[in-house]
């Protein structure tokens, strides 16, 4: 689970219109973003060229996309984020960029009049002025651009129009990610670059390439195995701390700061999601996140709070008992989860998959389990709670492409999260845990962390002695 805020966009619309706002200059906030936009850590460029040649291989035409310019938010708390394809490709994480690469050559000939680079990166050229806000930027006329990007072309975005008028000539089919829907889908980012097409390329036919952009990103590399294990690991750090912190008479938010800045300690740039911490009524929100409840004793605890690393993100949910320890129904319930998690995990490997029906799906276990176990208040079987999915995909974004009713393969990195949500009772239960499907099954990323209700209550018991040994140090 998890809400993705919808992140487009950029933070500054003060840059172009420096002199109205001189006046405000002296404010630390805006000097103090005065950095360039790479990433932590990013995967060497051959690993960006390979997938760029991967998609060359199952299109006839160029492919033509935008990152996201930098102007598509007027927030001021925003940080820029690359749109995820781009950034998959390029591992350019700056505003302003283009890119245009073309079709494999077919049986050794490249079987097109185009005498041009067969891949081309656009980005913004040198701007000192603006750099004195924003950061340095990386530029076209930068030295050593071709070794920094893996792109043997690097030009100024404003040639990227008359390189693509000149691609429209020779061929009839342009590829990029087209809106989901024509009028809403994709908005405003994917709208504009057809329209753009459109406008400098009248006469060629769009197709669109997110399918094979997708299907790429479900199997990770090693690289970004390497980046989401990071995230799962700062994710599982902070629930820790959490468990430690716990306790009635803290706000939600509370909480909440303190997994932030266990994340942020650890080299985490951003969170993969607005933070949900849910106590008693608001356990039963899915995406809940307003934070402002008073955490009273007796609550149970949803806590679905997870890091982004390099770009990747984790999504890791542990629910807890506010003065920790359950009572015999919040256990109950707990146990009934942990259970069906424990049947779904079981369920993982190549072939089977998380459809909501069928004979190797991994939902449909998790559901019968909880179907089967335990009663509400009505006697009534508790299927009916489970009201979400088992498992999306995890990767640059928080819920990645993937199809629930496809096969599992190997590479992929999902979750698995069965929950019970009893607003009656003021009752919600996620347990939420990211694995990595393998040749045989799955390996367990985000194990450390425990999900036995007695080793919780244990963790939260001696945090609150040492808690009481310190305050007791401090009265002296
Ligand atoms: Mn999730």
């Amino acid at each position: 689970m998890s809400g993705h805020p919808w992140r487009i966009g950029s933070r500054f619309w003060l840059v172009s219109a420096p002199l109205i706002l001189s006046g405000l200059l002296c404010t630390v906030s805006l000097l103090s973003v005065a950095q360039a936009q790479e990433r932590r850590e990013r995967e060497p460029n051959g690993v960006y060229a390979e997938r760029r040649a991967k998609i060359a291989a199952e299109v006839d035409g160029p492919v033509i996309l935008w990152g996201y310019t930098g102007r598509e938010e007027s927030a001021q708390t925003y940080v820029f984020h690359q749109e995820d394809g781009f950034y998959y490709l390029t591992g350019h994480n700056e505003e302003g960029a283009g890119l245009i690469f073309l079709p494999a050559a077919k049986n050794g000939s490249t079987n097109d009049n185009w005498t041009g680079p067969r891949e081309m990166l656009f980005l913004p050229p040198k701007d000192p002025a603006k750099e004195k806000w924003n950061g340095v930027r990386t530029a076209p006329s930068d030295p050593e651009i071709q070794a920094r990007t893996g792109f043997a072309t690097v030009e100024a975005f404003p040639e990227m129009r008359a390189t693509v008028e000149r691609l429209a000539k020779l061929y009839p089919t342009l590829f990029t990610i087209l809106p989901y829907e024509k009028e809403n889908g994709g908005y405003p980012h994917e709208k504009a670059v057809v329209e753009w097409l459109q406008l400098v390329a009248p006469q060629a036919k769009l197709k669109d390439v997110r399918q094979q952009i997708n299907a790429l990103r479900q199997i990770k590399s090693s690289g970004e195995l390497a980046f989401l294990q990071k995230a799962i690991d700062l994710s599982l750090d902070a629930h820790l701390e959490a468990m430690k912190t716990m306790r009635p008479g803290l706000y939600e938010y509370q909480v909440g700061a303190k997994m932030v800045e266990v994340h942020a300690w650890g080299g985490s740039e951003a969170e993969g999601y607005a933070p949900i911490v849910g106590a008693g009524p608001n356990s039963t929100a899915l995406h809940y996140d307003k934070l402002d409840r008073k955490i009273a004793d007796g609550d149970i605890v949803v806590l679905d709070v997870g890091a982004q690393y390099a770009g990747y993100t984790a999504d890791i949910t542990r629910t807890i008992p506010a003065n920790g320890k359950f009572t015999p129904r919040q256990r109950e319930i707990y146990s009934i989860v942990l259970g069906a998690q424990n049947a779904a995990l079981a369920m993982l490997k190549p072939g089977h998959n998380v459809c909501k029906k069928g004979d190797n799906s991994a939902y449909k276990v998790s559901y019968d389990y909880i179907n089967s176990h335990g009663k509400d208040l009505h006697g009534k079987p508790l299927g009916q709670y489970y009201i979400h999915g088992l498992s999306h995909h995890i990767g640059l974004d928080v819920h990645d492409p993937g199809e629930y009713c496809a096969p599992l393969r190997p590479g992929m990195v999902i979750t698995v999260e069965p929950g019970i949500y009893i607003p009656e009772e003021n009752l919600g239960v996620r347990i939420e845990d990211d694995v990595l499907i393998t040749e045989s099954g799955y390996k367990f990323l985000s194990e450390r962390l425990t999900r036995d209700p007695d080793e919780v209550e244990k963790i939260m018991a001696a945090a609150a002695k040492q808690r009481a040994k310190e305050s007791k140090k401090g009265d002296d």
